[in-house]
Formats: C-alpha cells, sequence, structure tokens
C-alpha cells in the first residue's frame, strides 16, 4: 500500500470552511482516498471521517460504527431530507478536527437518507441511532460546518484560543 500522506485539519484552520464538490468520477483514486481516511480514521479512534478534514474537497465519507472496527461504510454524494415525524436527540459529539473537546448537541433524529458507494451505486435508507447523528455530523463537514457552529461564541472562541497555540 502506498504511504498514508493524510493529515486531519484542526479548527480554526480555514480549510475546514470549504464547501465540498459533488463526487463525478468512480475510479480507482477516489477508492483509495477512502481507504486512506479509513485507515487514518481507525488510528486516531474516530467513528467517522469527511474528506475535507483531510484537505480533499469533494463529498465523500467514511464510517465505522462497530465495536470490532470492521464494518466501513462509504456514503458518496450523501443528501438527507429530515422527516416530519422527527424529534431532537441529543448526543455528545467529538471531533477529530476539534479535539479534545466534547459538546452535546441537538440534531433530528429521523432522515431519509441517499447515498452513492464507491462504485457509483445508489442507495437510500432511514437510519436511527447513531448512524443518523454521525452522517448529520459528516456532512456539516462537507458544508463547510464544525460542531462548535453550534455552541455560544464565548465558549467557541475559548476553544479557538486554546487550540491555536
Ligand atoms: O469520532 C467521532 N466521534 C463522534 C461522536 C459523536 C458524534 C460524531 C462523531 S464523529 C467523530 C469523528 C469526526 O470528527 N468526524 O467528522
Ligand atoms: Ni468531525
Amino acid at each position: 500500500m502506498a504511504t498514508n500522506r493524510l493529515k486531519i485539519l484542526k479548527f480554526p484552520d480555514p480549510r475546514l470552511r470549504t464547501v465540498a464538490k459533488k463526487v463525478t468520477k468512480f475510479d480507482k483514486s477516489l477508492e483509495n482516498l477512502a481507504y486512506d481516511m479509513l485507515d487514518i480514521m481507525y488510528k486516531d479512534n474516530g467513528i467517522g471521517l469527511a474528506a475535507t478534514q483531510v484537505d480533499h474537497h469533494i463529498r465523500l465519507i467514511v464510517m465505522d460504527l462497530s465495536d470490532e472496527r470492521n464494518e466501513p461504510m462509504y456514503f458518496v454524494n450523501p443528501e438527507y431530507k429530515i422527516l416530519d415525524n422527527h424529534s431532537l436527540f441529543s448526543f455528545e459529539e467529538g471531533c477529530l478536527s476539534v479535539p479534545g473537546f466534547n459538546e452535546v448537541i441537538s440534531r433530528p433524529d429521523k432522515i431519509d437518507l441517499t447515498w452513492q458507494d464507491l462504485q457509483g451505486n445508489t442507495h437510500n435508507d432511514s437510519p436511527d441511532g447513531l448512524l443518523t447523528v454521525c452522517i448529520q455530523h459528516e456532512m456539516d463537514h462537507l458544508e463547510g460546518k464544525l460542531m462548535v457552529d453550534y455552541i455560544s461564541p464565548i465558549k467557541r472562541d475559548r476553544i479557538r484560543k486554546k487550540l491555536s497555540k
């Protein structure tokens, strides 16, 4: 395997604010990027990673929610609709781009999700539980949005100062 040169960008790096572009080519380089992302995600004990976080601004997300860390999932060009009958689900989130800071964030708990796999095949599902939380967290990254945008500006500034050191 080629050397994995990916590095995870840390808040307040302005590159984390980039809006990712749609994937149009389902080739070997997309697959390789996904595998390298998975690699670094496992190394840093994350459960999900968006391409934005490794300075690749395309709509690609990898995830593994299993305890054994052997059930990788790939989401290309994901889109979701919040369902009418949703409630808010509060969950303590962490982010590899905001290391050391956990925040409880409330998100809709029922979504309808459409995405493509690494081969370009389209899938649709209405996930629940952690997957619903995680995919919204990752899709925020693709829009240049971060966990810290949900908390108070004062708290966000304190985190910015600590991570800028
Ligand atoms: O590893 C991660 N854990 C996590 C916990 C709760 C909600 C979301 C996440 S995603 C995060 C990895 C990360 O930063 N992905 O963007
Ligand atoms: Ni994150």
